[in-house]
């Protein structure tokens, strides 16, 4: 029995919900409540992020090993190609996203989304009972401030994360000039990893809040102009995120 420990909000964790639909397999998600996860998870893995998979009795964290497991144990349908050099672009791409594409933007969002405490709060709580919502709403002052030093969210550190995150999608853009997928021609990690990793630039409806069903919580809302101006500049890329949230997803 597979189970996945997440953040309904993560898109690290996206990237294994997308995983898992795409392969069919049937699993539970234990939705965790941020700043209360670290050491279950430590307990549990040995990691205090998350993703964090198990099945049967293996913990496993971070969403590349969960997919890497993922595909060795349940290999179809594959999201790897069978030619072993693109095999390698494609963990070349994965690679690249994970630490130029996810880390960016998630510190690009909160930087904005922090300063709008009820819209974080949401999500945070999606999956929680309504105590839970109480505590988050008490203690979310400290949280956030919590949350801006270890993510180092600041307007130099922001500033940077942008130019880092222009001149990935810049190379994104470039490849995909007259390409539909990033490694030869069929959908891969590599597409799952790169879409997941921008979809909260994106806001797909199927990115996997389906199941809270109406919580009051509106993630086709827009968001506010700081951050809106900045994802508008990647309209083009992120158009190619939008067209396979609506293939693949
Ligand atoms: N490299 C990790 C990154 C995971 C990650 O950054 N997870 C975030 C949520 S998006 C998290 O758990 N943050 C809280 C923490 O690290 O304690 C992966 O690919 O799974």
């Amino acid at each position: 029995m597979i189970t996945l420990y997440q953040f309904p909000i993560s898109h690290f964790c996206e990237k294994v919900r997308w995983t898992l639909a795409y392969k069919k397999l049937e699993h539970t998600l234990v939705d965790l409540l941020p700043g209360f996860h670290a050491k279950p998870m430590m307990k549990l893995s040995g990691h205090h992020s998350v993703p964090v998979l198990t099945d049967t009795t293996k913990a496993i964290a971070n969403s590349s090993d969960i997919l890497n497991y993922l595909d060795r144990h349940y290999p179809e349908p594959s999201l790897m190609p069978t030619d072993p050099s693109l095999k390698q672009e494609v963990l070349e791409w994965e690679r690249f996203a994970d630490k130029e594409i996810g880390p960016q933007v998630r510190k690009i969002c909160y930087h904005t989304l922090l300063d709008h405490p009820k819209r974080v709060r949401e999500i945070f709580c999606l999956g929680q009972p309504w105590y839970k919502a109480l505590l988050i709403k008490l203690i979310f002052p400290k949280l956030a401030k919590k949350m801006r030093v270890l993510m180092q969210i600041n307007e130099e550190s922001v500033a940077e994360s942008k130019i880092r995150l222009d001149a990935a999608l810049q190379r994104l853009s470039l490849h995909l000039k007259d390409k539909k997928y990033l490694a030869g021609n069929q959908f891969s990690r590599a597409d799952l990893s790169v879409a997941s990793l921008l979809a909260p630039f994106v806001r797909p409806s199927n990115y996997g809040f389906e199941r809270y069903g109406k919580t009051g919580y509106d993630w086709s809302a827009p968001y506010p102009a700081a951050l809106q101006n900045y994802i508008d500049q990647h309209s083009e890329i992120l158009a190619w995120v939008s067209a396979l949230y609506q293939k693949h997803r």
